[in-house]
């Protein structure tokens, strides 16, 4: 009997023992309890300050949504002689004065214009193998592009003296400048921007109009933080902001030759000048014979 009872606790001992050895090593075992914190890799001491919370427990940020792209319709605010023979390809407004590049093989020039009565008051041909393209005025010269003859030209600006002559080693169609860089168009999507003394590329960025690139850009002009630019051969004017190249705006100016014809041929818009003192925009196209001051009137917006 006593065996009997003293096999019958052995067996049960060894039940227990077995169990626990089953709940020791079983597969159950609670990993998925553990704190959080243990499964964090230790951070090194040069890691992220503890102050940046965990991605999982920021407020989460808006949506980005796209500032809509203004639109822009316009307002003649005045109408001004302008050289009908003058193949505008570039125009620049500074202390009460117009300066205008215009080209053509062999047309090519140079110009000091009256605003009011459209005189020029000074000019300079281009030797004819060159096909002038966009100016602008930076400090005491003028520096003016041709067309594919890969050099540009830099004027002073009181003498109209050709003062050097620069490599270029693009199509030149259109520059203006930033204060501290010029700016520059080729005819493609790309704005460059050049050192103001060797025109050499410092940085560059494509104009999209929301995904889509926006394509021949020509005569430019730097107003208030943005360039806004002739985009041969429409009537419209693209207005970029130059840090991300994005179109933040366009300016519809259709019909606006229509409301002034004069029975000659004329070719597209191109030429955009303004007077950052009074604030007045100006605007003209080649062989017109009208230069238009003009308000811009908002439209819209469209999608971003
Ligand atoms: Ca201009």
């Amino acid at each position: 009997m006593i065996s009997f009872r003293t096999a019958l606790l052995s067996a049960l001992v060894a039940l227990l023992v077995a169990s626990s050895l089953i709940g020791c090593t079983g597969t159950s075992a609670p990993v998925d309890e553990r704190p959080a914190e243990a499964e964090k890799p230790l951070e090194s001491p040069s890691g992220p300050p503890p102050v940046v919370q965990p991605e999982e427990s920021r407020p989460s940020p808006p949506p980005a949504v796209p500032e809509p792209v203004r639109l822009y319709t316009y307002e003649v605010v005045n109408a001004y002689p302008h050289d009908d023979g003058a193949y505008t390809q570039g125009l620049v407004f500074e202390n009460g004065f117009l300066y205008e590049g215009t080209g053509l093989y062999g047309k090519s020039s140079l110009r000091k214009v009256d605003l009011e009565t459209g005189n020029v008051l000074l000019s300079r041909d281009l030797t004819a193998d060159r096909f002038g393209e966009g100016i602008t005025v930076y400090l005491d010269r003028i520096v003016q592009l041709t067309w594919q003859s890969k050099v540009a030209l830099a004027w002073d600006k009181n003498s109209f003296e050709l003062v050097r002559e620069l490599p270029y080693p693009r199509d030149g169609w259109g520059i203006t400048h930033d204060g501290s860089r010029l700016i520059a168009s080729d005819g493609t999507s790309t704005l460059y921007f050049l050192d103001t003394e060797t025109l050499a590329i410092t940085g560059q960025v494509e104009v999209r109009d929301g995904d889509t690139p926006v394509y021949r850009l020509n005569e430019l002009e730097f107003i208030d933080g943005r360039v806004f630019a002739n985009v041969w051969i429409t009537e419209k004017i693209a207005i970029i902001d130059p840090g991300s190249g994005r179109v933040t705006g366009w300016v519809d100016l259709s019909r606006l030759l229509a409301s002034r014809p004069s029975g000659k041929p004329v070719d597209v818009m191109n030429g955009i000048a303004y007077d950052a003192v009074n604030k007045r925009l100006f605007v003209t196209g080649k062989l017109w014979p009208w230069l238009f001051e003009i308000k811009l009137v908002e439209q819209g917006s469209g999608p971003g």
